[in-house]
């Protein structure tokens, strides 16, 4: 039963998997209050005493909601899809379903967590190098897929959990500057969605705790 108190997202502006349930929220018209845990000042807030208590994993997000705290993004997004009115973030025909989930966890558990910050701080120099090979290996794959499995959005024409994978992840690419032309597919759905507003609200360059000089 959804509670009346508004859900509270501890994220970071920049973090993919905090933007991933900002986009949910928006998406189905849910307010929420966000607490902003800096990744990188003092070595990173995540990894305190104090937030640890929310996610043992010590990685945001970490989402209060109805009385429970919850991390992992996927399953916050399929909390907040089976609680809450409003569009359906995961198909109703179960072939369709199994495609959003297929593509993402392809970014969830295939790409992400290759090129998250704790991973990438252990390469040192070569980090961008490491971040750009992790990143190009999934997208190669995913390409076929989605060239497959897509309409107007990932999966034929329902904005659906694969989309809000999807999106977070090109904007890492874009970080790391992986070569975006190679996945025409990834391209034009990426172009599509960063239209909607759901996904623009929710964008890192617009959060509480976005620095100025990265405010558009
Ligand atoms: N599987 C987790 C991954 C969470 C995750 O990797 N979070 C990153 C930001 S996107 C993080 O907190 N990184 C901090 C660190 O690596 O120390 C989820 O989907 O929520």
């Amino acid at each position: 039963m959804a509670s009346q108190t508004k859900p509270v997202l501890h994220g970071y502006f920049r973090s993919s998997c905090s933007w991933r349930v900002r986009i949910a929220f928006a998406l189905k018209g849910v307010e929420f209050d966000q607490v902003p845990v800096n990744l990188i000042k003092d070595g990173g807030l995540q990894l305190t005493e104090q937030y640890k208590t929310l996610n043992p994993m010590q990685q945001v997000p970490a989402v209060e909601i109805d009385g429970i705290t919850l991390s992992q993004s996927l399953a916050v997004i399929q909390y907040i899809d089976e609680t809450r009115p409003g569009p359906r973030l995961l198909p109703a025909d179960p072939k369709k379903r199994a495609q959003v989930r297929m593509i993402s966890d392809l970014i969830a558990s295939g790409i992400q967590p290759l090129q998250n910050l704790y991973v990438i701080q252990k390469m040192g120099a070569e980090k961008m190098q490491w971040a750009q090979h992790f990143i190009d290996r999934g997208f190669r794959a995913l390409e076929p897929i989605l060239k497959e499995t897509s309409g107007t959005y990932c999966v034929d024409d329902e904005i659906s959990m694969a989309d809000i994978c999807l999106v977070p992840q090109v904007y890492n690419a874009e970080r790391f500057k992986v070569d975006l032309e190679k996945y025409p597919t990834i391209k034009r759905l990426n172009q599509t969605l960063r239209e909607i507003e759901a996904f623009r609200v929710s964008h890192p360059s617009c959060q509480p705790d976005t620095p100025e000089e990265l405010r558009g």
